[in-house]
């Protein structure tokens, strides 16, 4: 027995993974969802070590769940599962709970045949302090709950209960490392927490009195008003400065990175530009748009920039609050579509990003799709994707050579726009020559009594720019 308790990992906290298969939701969707979902929580430092999904027509009732699988769920967490006289104190349920222990937490799995019978939910009593570790103390649901459905869920359950936008809000909250991004990332999570606030504290609401807690909530929510208030105040001054820096760049020759949580945008924005942002395997590694100069540098210049993935089911608040990802995405003269090749539900990762771009209109701006990660593919599956995808290219943001080409594919891809002029700069202005190889290729150069004489490509905006004050 003392044995078993050696045994026991450092605590991480334990989570049961709730999901409800709803009509024209294939058995592998749901499962992929789950498994999504699984890594979310992983992401926030959770273990997921049980799963409890049920088959429903909807997503309206009071629990989410139909009452035997809310009973399942409840006997996993030690909870009541019941919602009307249910809101018992947690610690008046440890008893419960320490003889329910050991067979009633299931190994993570999809398959309902896997949940543990009821009559075997009594571990011995020495092993109790070891299962009572590994007992999930927060419930996941893969929807987004209302308010009502939260609380009883808590009531019946015992547990922390978090929604699938809640599990993604608290990611962005930990990962947000610059100043807009965290201010970004305070503003979606009020305005998650604000209509949830009394539900939260329903259990200390219950002992002080109702009125008590109401006026108490009625506050915070007026503080929370007046934050968001100095949030979105102090945001349009960082996003007036910004816009500011991205006119400055209006002329330049710009890249984006977009794709799905985790296909290694990041990956690629380091190779390509020799940069030191974060690569993480992990969801919602990037909360900041990041741009650089493409190396080795070209003439003219080109900017990349990297951006915050997208994700199904991302809350429509929290997709608006990182404005400056779809400004990108927006003004990029080429955006680079980057997929994991080797996740299996690549297909539907490049749908949500394709719709998420359409939605801002961004499917105008021309694109390249990049099959990344090929380097877990074996040969046959290379072949189906670049026959199903001639267009795409397929690489491996690890291979020096793959991401060559992608820099060669992306100077050809502009290449087509760019338009030539003849320019006379008077010796006078020399000093603006930099200016000149900073935007275009220079493609001839000579000397005369009025200048130098340059013959230059670049794109239409700077070449008409540059003609403007040069032109021969
Ligand atoms: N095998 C393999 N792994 C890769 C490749 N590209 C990226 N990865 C890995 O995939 C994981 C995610 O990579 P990132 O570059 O951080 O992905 P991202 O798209 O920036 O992800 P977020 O910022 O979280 O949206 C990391 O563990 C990378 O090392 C690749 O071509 N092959
Ligand atoms: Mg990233």
């Amino acid at each position: 027995m003392s044995l078993r308790m050696l045994n026991t990992r450092p605590a991480r906290p334990c989570a049961v993974l709730v999901g409800v298969q709803l009509p024209g939701v294939s058995d592998a969707e749901h499962a992929a969802d789950l498994a999504e979902l699984g890594r979310l929580v992983k992401t926030l430092g959770y273990d997921a070590v049980a799963t409890v999904s049920q088959r429903r027509e909807g997503l309206a009732s009071g629990t989410v769940l139909g009452t035997g699988k809310l009973k399942e769920l409840a006997r996993l967490t030690g909870g009541s599962g019941v919602i009307a006289s249910g809101a018992q104190d947690r610690t008046t349920k440890a008893r419960e709970r320490w003889e329910a222990a050991e067979a009633a937490v299931e190994v993570p799995g999809d398959e309902p045949g896997d949940e543990p019978e009821e009559e075997q939910a009594t571990a011995p009593t020495g092993d109790a302090p070891v299962e009572e570790a590994r007992r999930p103390t927060v419930v996941v649901v893969d929807h987004e709950l209302s308010p009502s459905q939260l609380r009883n869920l808590e009531k019946a359950t015992g547990a922390q209960v978090l929604d699938r936008t809640g599990v993604i809000v608290d990611i962005f909250h930990r990962h947000a490392r610059s100043h807009e991004a965290r201010m970004q990332v305070e503003i979606a999570r009020l305005n998650y927490l604000a209509p949830r606030l009394r539900e939260s504290t329903g259990g200390r609401e219950r002992q002080q009195g109702r009125g008590a807690g109401d006026s108490a909530v009625e506050l915070d929510r007026r503080k929370i008003r007046d934050r968001l208030a100095e949030l979105r105040e102090g945001l349009a001054a960082i996003q007036k400065d910004q816009d500011q820096r991205r006119y400055a760049r209006r002329d330049q020759l710009r890249v984006a990175l977009v794709g799905y949580t985790n296909a290694g945008k990041s990956s690629l924005m380091r190779a390509l530009t020799g940069s030191e942002v974060l690569v993480a395997d992990q969801l919602f590694a990037t909360l900041d748009t990041t741009v650089r100069a493409l190396q080795p540098e070209s003439r003219p210049r080109v900017l990349v920039s990297d951006t915050v993935g997208f994700i199904k089911k991302l809350p429509h608040d929290l997709v608006a609050s990182f404005r400056s990802t779809l400004d990108e995405a927006l003004e990029a003269s080429l955006l680079l579509y980057v997929v994991d090749a080797s996740d299996p539900t690549w297909q539907m990762q490049l749908e949500v990003t394709r719709t998420v771009l359409r939605e801002i209109g961004a499917d105008a701006v021309p694109s390249l799709l990049l099959f990344n990660k090929v380097d877990r593919l074996d040969a046959a599956a290379q072949e189906a994707l670049r026959s199903s995808h001639p267009e795409a290219m397929l690489l491996s943001a690890h291979r020096p050579g793959d991401v060559g080409l992608l820099r060669e594919r992306i100077l050809s891809a502009f290449a087509a726009s760019m338009v030539d002029a003849d320019l006379v700069i008077p010796y006078a202005a020399q000093s603006r020559i930099s200016e000149i190889y900073e935007h275009t290729t220079v493609l001839s150069e000579a000397f005369d009594e009025s200048g130098r004489r340059l013959r230059v490509r670049g794109l239409p905006g700077a070449i008409a720019r540059l003609t403007q004050a040069f032109g021969a």
